[in-house]
């Protein structure tokens, strides 16, 4: 187990410049503090001392947590085109949204996180389509190469609002830490795609009776430059690409899709972990057995086929691919360290559940002694995620955390603590944030 997150280049970079604030940027205030034990045993005193006001619900306060007022990020790196995006790694690229930054219900293009495996490719960096055709080939009746036109031409335009996840969201909660982008809550968009439906072109190739998996494979090249190695290639059961929502997507948001996000074309195979939905397509090999392209094999988006104690070594062959992520939930409003004046505030985020609905979501004041049932909406389409509100009366002046939990249509609820796997994958603890009222 190395506590070393990454050995990408951007990432050595600033630990070379800076390691103290790397240190906070890669694992967060929260991790840092824990790993110092800084507030290790502190009493109530310090811990109000540090958060600045009094702690309400002092006496629900577990021993031992880290307030979330002093488990906030920070970072000095900017992308271009990307608002107030943390940057983890800028090669490849890595960053993610800050909770707040994601109360949009569609998530603008410069609020979408970015996570790429290798280097972009440099006619998408310029938006040149032109040179770009897709292939579909391997167990079908008829190969196909296709176009842009010719694929928007053929094939019936469909536009949904689709929730896009990193497998690794959440990774950063790990304890003890594991290897991979130190995400915390923000490797989540919720775009509106326009594109054709992957089962459409794929009955389009006919797929022979042997079809039983999906081959995925983008332009982008391999970080260390070779031409031969591929940064990522991942597919999905015949079943998940013919599913209704599973998209060939050309447009985001009403726009041509941007650089970043993988222009002209790319996958969307919604409520999975992002790794599958793959950018800059270009050729789909529909293949007759599991495929196994870079990024398929163990522990590559695996989790363990059994529940493991946090820090074991379990062996390549007990890990099973990941698919649908699990439920979640974030507070988007207000942002962690507001200062409500009065005894009333409106609490608002999103929750989304991979393949499945949420049926509700639930918010405590008094770090999880008791919930408040928030109000839910609708999904406008599966796989969009679900807004929700709670309207909550402060007792008293004071420090306080808010924190929420969503239940899935097959009553799975997110843990205060993720249950812990390798590779750091699908965490959904619950979302905190801190305010104070005064
Ligand atoms: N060609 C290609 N597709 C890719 C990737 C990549 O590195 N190369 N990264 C994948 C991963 S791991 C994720 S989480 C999503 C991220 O999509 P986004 O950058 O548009 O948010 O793209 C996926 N598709
Ligand atoms: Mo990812």
């Amino acid at each position: 187990m190395t506590d070393k997150p990454s050995n990408e280049r951007g990432l050595c970079e600033l630990y070379a410049n800076d390691p103290e604030h790397a240190d906070a940027v890669v694992f967060g205030r929260r991790a840092q503090a824990d790993r110092r034990g800084f507030l290790k045993g502190a009493g109530l005193a310090a811990v109000s001392a540090a958060v600045g006001a009094p702690l309400v619900f002092h006496r629900t306060f577990p021993s031992g947590l880290i307030p979330a007022a002093l488990a906030q990020d920070a970072t000095d790196f900017r992308l271009e085109g990307k608002d107030g995006l943390v940057v983890l790694s800028d090669r490849p690229i890595n960053a993610e949204t800050p909770a707040h930054l994601l109360d949009d219900d569609i998530t603008p293009i410069a609020r979408h996180f970015v996570r790429d495996n290798g280097v972009m490719p440099e006619a998408a960096r310029r938006l040149d389509a032109s040179g770009w055709s897709l292939s579909v080939d391997g167990e079908v009746e008829r190969p196909l190469t296709l176009g842009l036109d010719e694929l928007k031409r053929r094939f019936k335009p469909v536009k949904l609002k689709l929730q896009l996840e990193c497998g690794g969201n959440g990774r950063a909660s790990f304890n003890p830490p594991v290897s991979g982008n130190q995400w915390t809550v923000g490797a989540i968009g919720h775009a509106e795609w326009t594109g054709v439906r992957y089962a459409d072109v794929l009955k389009a190739a006919g797929l022979k009776s042997s079809a039983v998996y999906t081959g995925h494979y983008g332009t982008d090249t391999h970080l260390s430059g070779n031409p031969d190695k591929i940064p990522i290639s991942r597919g999905v059961p015949i079943a998940k690409a013919l599913e209704a929502h599973s998209l060939l997507a050309f447009e985001m948001n009403g726009e041509p899709i941007p650089a970043y996000h993988g222009h002209p074309v790319r996958l969307v195979c919604a409520g999975w972990p992002g790794s599958v939905s793959q950018k800059w397509l270009s050729r789909i090999w529909v293949r007759d057995r599991v495929h196994d392209g870079a990024k398929m094999e163990s522990p590559s988006y695996r989790v363990p086929r059994y529940p493991v104690a946090p820090g074991t070594d379990v062996p390549d062959e007990d890990m099973v691919i990941m698919e649908s992520m699990p439920v979640k939930s974030i507070i988007t409003w207000p942002q962690s360290g507001f200062a409500v004046a009065g005894r009333e505030i409106e609490l608002r985020g999103h929750a989304w559940a991979g393949e499945r609905a949420v049926k509700a979501v639930d918010v405590s004041i008094d770090f999880g002694a008791s919930w408040i049932r928030a109000r839910l909406g609708a999904p406008p389409n599966r796989y969009a995620w679900q807004r929700w509100r709670a309207a909550i009366r402060l007792p008293q002046a004071g420090y306080y955390e808010a924190w929420v939990r969503a239940t899935d249509s097959e009553g799975a609820a997110q843990p205060f603590a993720v249950a812990w796997n390798p590779k750091g994958y699908g965490a959904n603890g619950m979302h905190r944030i801190a305010f104070t009222a005064s």
